[in-house]
């Protein structure tokens, strides 16, 4: 894509025909939307989160980060990493990040669902295995206590991302097909075994694409389309920060849709809404930021101009 950098708002980074593309094909990448000085400091943000350092006076929202092994080629994340990391506070409440994915939720503005900050760690010498795994998955799957499918997760890369470091692939067109059964699989590691359980509810054809990005693009997913990434084979880390937003307006919903288990129904986040929550009770306290902070969008159009 070419910058219109004489313009000065958002609608340089995400085009009509940007939309149309996120709505076909269920993701959408977007051009570098972070300068080398914020990718710089979201990288140390990682390095003191997985050190246990924290930032303010609050806590944790899933407690302590638990002791992290740090020769095993799992992933490790931190959900909120917002809560106690200013610089991951910054960037997940970026105006930049709110604009666009409010623009391809085709929404007014957009609010904070919540955050994870993912590390993979290199899968060392030895053969790379299944523990470096995500599994395919969809993430509505998780999300079933929303009365809304239409939300959507934007993937910032730390460091230039291709299949050799374990970046995430998306199967094209899958957000069409609805939520499928079994489908909440992120820590499912086996990934073909994943592709026999889902071909025969696909309504298309298996088409996976690698989400291939320099450092500072972001891709965008529907809450519906089917992701998931294999490991890590260099020797460096791959890092991530992925603020997953919904529509101002999102509300809480009780029922259970068809196929979805009663544990499913249930997500942390209700808890933010009170004791006593309701069918309707809008998530709009301020455990849901609108993504509306203009640090992150300044700094990005200045250095664009
Ligand atoms: O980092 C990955 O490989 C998976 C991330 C993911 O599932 C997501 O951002 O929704």
């Amino acid at each position: 894509m070419i910058m219109d950098t004489t313009t000065s708002g958002i609608e340089s980074l995400v085009t009509e025909k940007d939309i149309q593309q996120y709505l076909e094909r269920g993701f959408w990448i977007s051009p570098k939307l972070l300068t080398d000085e914020q990718i710089e400091r979201l990288n140390r943000a990682h390095e003191r989160i997985w050190r246990g350092e924290i930032d303010g006076e609050g806590f944790y929202y899933e407690g302590k980060v638990v002791e992290t092994d740090f020769s095993s080629p799992a992933i490790r994340k931190l959900v909120n990493g917002w809560w106690i990391n200013d610089e991951v506070r910054l960037a997940v409440l970026s105006s930049l990040i709110g604009k666009i994915a409010a623009a391809l939720m085709r929404c007014p503005a957009a609010r904070l669902w919540h955050d994870q900050v993912i590390e993979k760690p290199s899968a060392g010498s030895g053969p790379a295995g299944l523990s470096g795994n995500v599994g395919w998955h969809q993430d509505y799957a998780y999300w079933q206590c929303t009365d809304t499918t239409n939300m959507i997760s934007a993937w910032v890369a730390l460091q230039d991302t291709d299949l050799a470091n374990g970046a995430m692939m998306t199967l094209v067109g899958s957000h069409h097909w609805g939520i499928l059964s079994d489908s909440a699989s992120f820590k499912d590691l086996d990934l073909s075994a994943l592709r026999h359980r889902f071909e025969p509810q696909m309504t298309g054809a298996w088409v996976e694409e690698p989400c291939n990005l320099k450092a500072g693009q972001v891709s965008f997913h529907h809450a519906l389309c089917l992701h998931g990434s294999g490991p890590n084979a260099t020797s460096k880390p791959r890092r991530c920060v992925t603020v997953h937003a919904m529509p101002v307006g999102t509300a809480y919903q009780r029922h259970l849709p068809p196929g979805c288990k009663p544990a499913l129904a249930y997500h942390t986040n209700v808890r933010l809404l009170g004791p006593r929550p309701h069918t309707g009770q809008k998530f709009d306290s301020s455990y849901f930021p609108l993504l509306n902070d203009p640090t992150y969008e300044r700094e990005v159009l200045r250095e664009l101009r």
